[in-house]
Parts: C-alpha cells; sequence; structure tokens
C-alpha cells in the first residue's frame, strides 16, 4: 500500500519519540511496504535534521531527540525489514575506534547500511584495534566501518588496518571510515577503500565500490 510518509519525516525531524513509534506501527498496520516507511519517511527525516544541524538551524539537544526517536523506529521496523522485500546486502561490522566516545554518526551509518540490507553487527564505541581484527574474523563481514570523531583517535583506523594486514585478512573486507575529522586524503594515506562525509553517501559509494569490482 501507498502512503503519504511525510509525517513520518516530520515526527521524526520534531524529536516526537512515542509519536514517531505509534506512526511506524500504524504505517506497518496499514501494511505500508516497510522499505517505504524507511526510504521515504524515516531517512529523508534524518537528513533533513543532518542538513539543519549543519546549517546551525539545529542544536545537539534537539539532534540527539531525533536520533533517539530514529533508533525507536527502527526497533519497530527492523523485524520486518530483514524479512521482508530487502535483499541481503551482504554483512558489516561497524564501530568507534579506542578511546572515542562519539557513536551518533556512527549509529546513523550503522543504520543506513541496515536500511540498505546489511546485516549491521555494531560492535560498539572505544574499540580497541584488536576487536575490528576479532570481528573480522568471527562474523566475516564484506564491510568494515570504522568511526573517529576526534583528531586524536583517527591514527586508531590506520593501526586497524595495519593489524588486518598482519592477520592476512585485509583483502576480505572493504574498509570505509567517516567521522567529522576524517578527509578523503587521511582514507588514502592509511589505505582504507572508501570515505564517507555523511552517513546516507556511506552506503552509496559501498554499493558503487562493490558494483566496480565486480564488473
Ligand atoms: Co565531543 N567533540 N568530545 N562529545 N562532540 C566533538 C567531536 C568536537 C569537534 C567539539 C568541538 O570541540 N568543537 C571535539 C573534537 C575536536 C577534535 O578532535 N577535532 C570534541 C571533543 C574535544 C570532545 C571531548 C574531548 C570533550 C572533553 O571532554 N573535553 C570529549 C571526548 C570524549 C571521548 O570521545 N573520549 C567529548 C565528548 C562528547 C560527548 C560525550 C559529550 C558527546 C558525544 C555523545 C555521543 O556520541 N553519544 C559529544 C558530542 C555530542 C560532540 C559534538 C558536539 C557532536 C558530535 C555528533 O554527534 N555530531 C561534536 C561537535 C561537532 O561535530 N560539531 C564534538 C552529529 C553526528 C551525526 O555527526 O558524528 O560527525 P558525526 O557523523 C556524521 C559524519 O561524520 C559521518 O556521518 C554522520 C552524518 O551523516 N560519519 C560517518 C560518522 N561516522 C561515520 C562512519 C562512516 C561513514 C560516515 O562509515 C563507517
Amino acid at each position: 500500500m501507498s502512503m503519504d510518509l511525510s509525517n513520518v519525516s516530520e515526527k521524526l525531524m520534531e524529536g516526537k519519540v512515542d509519536e514517531l513509534k505509534q506512526l511506524t506501527e500504524q504505517a506497518l498496520q496499514s501494511e505500508v511496504n516497510p522499505a517505504d516507511i524507511l526510504n521515504q519517511g524515516l531517512l529523508p527525516g534524518m537528513d533533513a535534521v543532518g542538513q539543519k544541524w549543519k546549517d546551525g538551524d539545529m542544536f545537539m539537544p534537539e539532534v540527539l531527540r531525533c536520533a533517539k526517536a530514529m533508533s525507536g523506529a527502527m526497533d519497530i521496523l527492523r523485524p520486518h525489514l530483514s524479512e521482508g522485500d530487502m535483499g541481503n546486502a551482504g554483512t558489516m561490522v561497524i564501530g568507534t575506534v579506542a578511546g572515542d566516545l562519539h557513536d551518533i554518526g556512527k549509529d546513523l551509518a550503522a543504520m543506513m547500511f541496515e536500511g540498505a540490507g546489511y546485516k549491521v553487527i555494531n560492535i560498539g564505541i572505544d574499540q580497541p584495534n584488536e576487536n575490528f581484527v576479532k570481528a573480522v574474523k568471527e562474523h566475516k563481514p564484506n564491510v568494515l566501518g570504522m568511526s573517529a570523531l576526534l583528531t586524536t583517535t583517527m591514527p586508531r583506523m590506520g593501526e586497524v588496518i595495519n593489524s588486518l594486514k598482519e592477520a592476512g585478512i585485509r583483502d576480505q573486507v572493504a574498509v570505509i571510515i567517516g567521522g567529522a575529522p576524517v578527509t578523503e586524503e587521511f582514507a588514502e594515506e592509511i589505505g582504507a577503500d572508501l570515505y564517507a562525509p555523511n552517513a546516507g553517501g556511506a552506503v552509496d559509494i559501498t554499493r558503487e565500490f562493490f558494483e566496480k569490482k565486480s564488473a
């Protein structure tokens, strides 16, 4: 069933946690395609939040509230997405590097990948280098995502890549990095495969990467 999902985006942008949950449940009960709820409701809402935040039209407490609303809606939607009509794009392990407690951008990226059909193993914040390597060995993902928000913790990303090489598993996984201080140049410097300035773009460039690889 099709439905105008702009109210889903609006409730998300207003950070209405409970109302957004109710709306998501109602949409599912009305047999709206779960992928549409995500792609036409939640993700455009979250994109708009990101833009407002960038433009200085929204402040951190509001952004946190919106992320909480997104997360609550995703808890309801997730079982329907994994069962349903979104293909299994692969597996992703994602985490924030050691010494770094920032998780909002990392969780947004995790949600975007989940929405794009990835099975996402989110190992959390402040993860020692060896935990990334351990998770790659254990879950055999095709994508490893790392997030860093501090200039002092960015070097951990290169160290993880070196540890993957030492473990002989670097070639098994595409490494994507992101976070406010991270740049394309830095990604090249440390030998990451991909860099994304935002969580939504991360999914697109990963998709392109695998398409080129298999062409
Ligand atoms: Co922190 N903090 N913080 N902080 N904090 C920053 C990052 C800072 C820029 C603020 C500032 O000084 N202007 C600064 C870093 C300076 C630097 O190193 N360059 C800073 C600092 C200094 C600190 C502390 C050291 C402060 C202190 O204690 N003196 C401390 C460090 C703690 C630690 O980590 N060890 C600290 C603590 C905290 C809080 C705990 C209070 C809180 C974090 C809460 C949480 O995450 N649960 C916090 C916050 C909220 C911020 C700011 C204000 C906002 C970060 C955020 O969530 N942004 C931040 C200032 C800023 O960024 N303007 C700041 C929203 C989020 C959606 O954006 O994470 O960039 P972001 O994610 C983006 C992209 O980067 C990208 O996608 C998202 C958009 O779609 N992205 C990826 C991120 N990860 C990705 C991964 C990908 C792909 C894309 O693929 C894997």
